[in-house]
C-alpha cells in the first residue's frame, strides 16, 4: 500500500446542512489526514474549469449552478490508498445506490446534489489538488 493524496469537496448542499464536521470526522476515523483545507465560494469560471471533463454532458449547466450556489469546503486528504479509501467513504455517485453508512447515503438525496466530491484516480487527484491549492498550502504531518 502507498501513501497517497486525494482532493475532496464538501459540496454546497452539505455545507448548508451544517455537516462539515461530521464529514471531516468520517475522514479522520478512516485514518485519512486533512493536510489542507479552506472554505470558498466558487465562481462560475472556477466550477466550469473544475468539471471541464463533463462539459458535453446534459447536466453540466445544472452542475455548475449547484456548485456555485453556496460555499464549499475544499480539502486535501492524505493516507494509505487515499483515493480509493475516500471513494469508499463517499459511496456511489447516485445516493440511491450508495451503500449504507457512506456519506452520500447519509447526507445526499439526489444525484445532482450529492454532498461530496472525491478524485477518482492519481492523475485527477494531482490535477485537482493543484487547481485549488498551491504547494505551500499543503501541510504534511511531521509528527
Ligand atoms: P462522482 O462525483 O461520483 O465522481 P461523476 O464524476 O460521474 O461522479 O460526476 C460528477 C458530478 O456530476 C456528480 O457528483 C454529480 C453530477 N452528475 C453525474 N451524473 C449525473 C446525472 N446523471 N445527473 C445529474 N448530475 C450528475
Ligand atoms: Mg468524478
Amino acid at each position: 500500500m502507498a501513501v497517497e493524496r486525494t482532493f475532496s469537496i464538501v459540496k454546497p448542499d452539505a455545507v448548508a446542512k451544517n455537516v462539515i464536521g461530521e464529514i471531516y470526522s468520517r475522514f479522520e476515523r478512516a485514518g485519512l489526514k486533512i493536510i489542507a483545507s479552506k472554505m470558498m465560494h466558487m465562481s462560475q469560471e472556477k466550477a466550469e474549469g473544475f468539471y471541464a471533463e463533463h462539459k458535453e454532458r446534459p447536466f453540466f449547466g445544472a452542475l455548475v449552478e449547484f456548485m456555485t450556489s453556496g460555499p464549499v469546503m475544499v480539502q486535501v486528504l492524505e493516507g494509505e490508498n487515499a483515493i480509493k479509501a475516500n471513494r469508499e467513504i463517499m459511496g456511489a455517485t447516485n445516493p440511491a445506490e450508495a451503500l449504507r453508512g457512506t456519506l452520500r447515503a447519509d447526507y445526499a438525496v439526489t444525484v445532482d446534489e450529492n454532498a461530496v466530491h472525491g478524485s477518482d484516480a492519481p492523475e485527477s487527484a494531482a490535477r485537482e489538488i493543484a487547481y485549488f491549492f498551491s504547494e505551500d498550502e499543503l501541510c504534511p504531518r511531521t509528527r
